[in-house]
This record gives C-alpha cells, structure tokens and sequence, in this order.
C-alpha cells in the first residue's frame, strides 16, 4: 500500500468559507479545500502554505490543523493522509489558477452535491470548529463504503 500524505486547508469564518473548483488532476470537478501532496523535505505545515499559494495566490497567517482523515479505495492500493487545516488570516489577491477557481461560499450554501461524498459526513465537524479523526474506505464510482469518524478534545 502506498501512503500519500496531503493537505486540505480552508479559509473559514463563519459565514463564509473559501472553497476551490478543482479544474484538472484527483478529484477534477469537485469543490474542496487548497492543498496537495507533501513533498520530500516539507513539513506537514509547509506544505499547506505553498499549495494554498500555488492554487489560490495567498500568503495564509496562522494555520488550525482541524483534523486527520485516512482515505482508501476498494479498487485500488492507494492510501491518502489528509491533513485538514482551517486559517482565518491571508495576504494577496485570491486568484484562479490553472488548478483552482475559488469561490467564496456561505456556510449555508456549501454545495455538497459537488464535492467529495465524505466531506458530507466530516465537514460539518469542521465547520463546529472541531477537532476530528476518521478514515473512509470508497469504492471505484467514489461512494464511501465504510467509515469511521471521531471527535478530539486535541491532534
Ligand atoms: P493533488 O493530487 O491534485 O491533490 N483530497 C481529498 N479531499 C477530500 N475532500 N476528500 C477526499 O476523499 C480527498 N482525497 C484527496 C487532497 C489532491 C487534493 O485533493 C485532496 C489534496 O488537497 C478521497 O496534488
């Protein structure tokens, strides 16, 4: 099984929240958070700050990590780390890029139909100002099998 550790991260105060069209790549077509794979070197952290950067063109402040979701899939051997975290405070112009359109939503008007299934099930956590722990097992048409998902007094 190969692991790949990842980033998710939002820009979120209530009632808004920042979240990105995924133009191309895993999970083209879905609304997300910002972010991608850790790279060799690279802090967990680090790499939130430069896919944040890379996709939406802002320098973030502080980063809340908010959760660690273990994600798996029937069909294949892949196992995705993702590290999701929360800022508040950013620096620059949000800007599309060749990876990204982002968009501003209000909490109430998250478009779940267009996102990750899962995300159905932690992000309201998230959005409570949690902290979580879960894993999803999906099968090939991205239906979510199994999963598990805990609340945490800390990560
Ligand atoms: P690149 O491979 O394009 O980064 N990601 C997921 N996000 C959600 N919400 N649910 C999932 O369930 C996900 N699997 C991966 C991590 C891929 C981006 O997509 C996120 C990265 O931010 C399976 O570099």
């Amino acid at each position: 099984m190969s692991k790949k550790v990842m980033t998710i991260t939002f820009l979120y105060q209530s009632p808004n929240i920042l979240l990105g069209m995924k133009k191309r790549g895993f999970g083209a077509g879905r609304w997300n958070g910002f972010g991608g794979k850790v790279e060799e070197g690279e802090s967990i952290e680090d790499t939130a700050r430069r896919e944040i950067f890379e996709e939406a063109g802002i320098h973030v402040g502080t980063l809340d990590k908010r959760g660690i979701l273990n994600f798996t899939f029937e069909h294949n051997d892949d196992h995705i780390e993702a590290h999701v975290f929360n800022t508040k405070d950013f620096e620059g112009e949000i800007t599309e890029s060749e990876e990204m359109r982002p968009q501003w939503f209000k909490v109430s008007e998250i478009p779940f139909t267009e996102m990750w299934k899962s995300d159905t099930i932690w992000l309201p956590l998230f959005l409570e100002g949690k902290h979580f722990t879960g894993s999803f097992h999906f099968d090939e048409s991205h239906t979510v099998l199994m999963h598990g998902l805990q609340e945490n007094a800390q990560l």
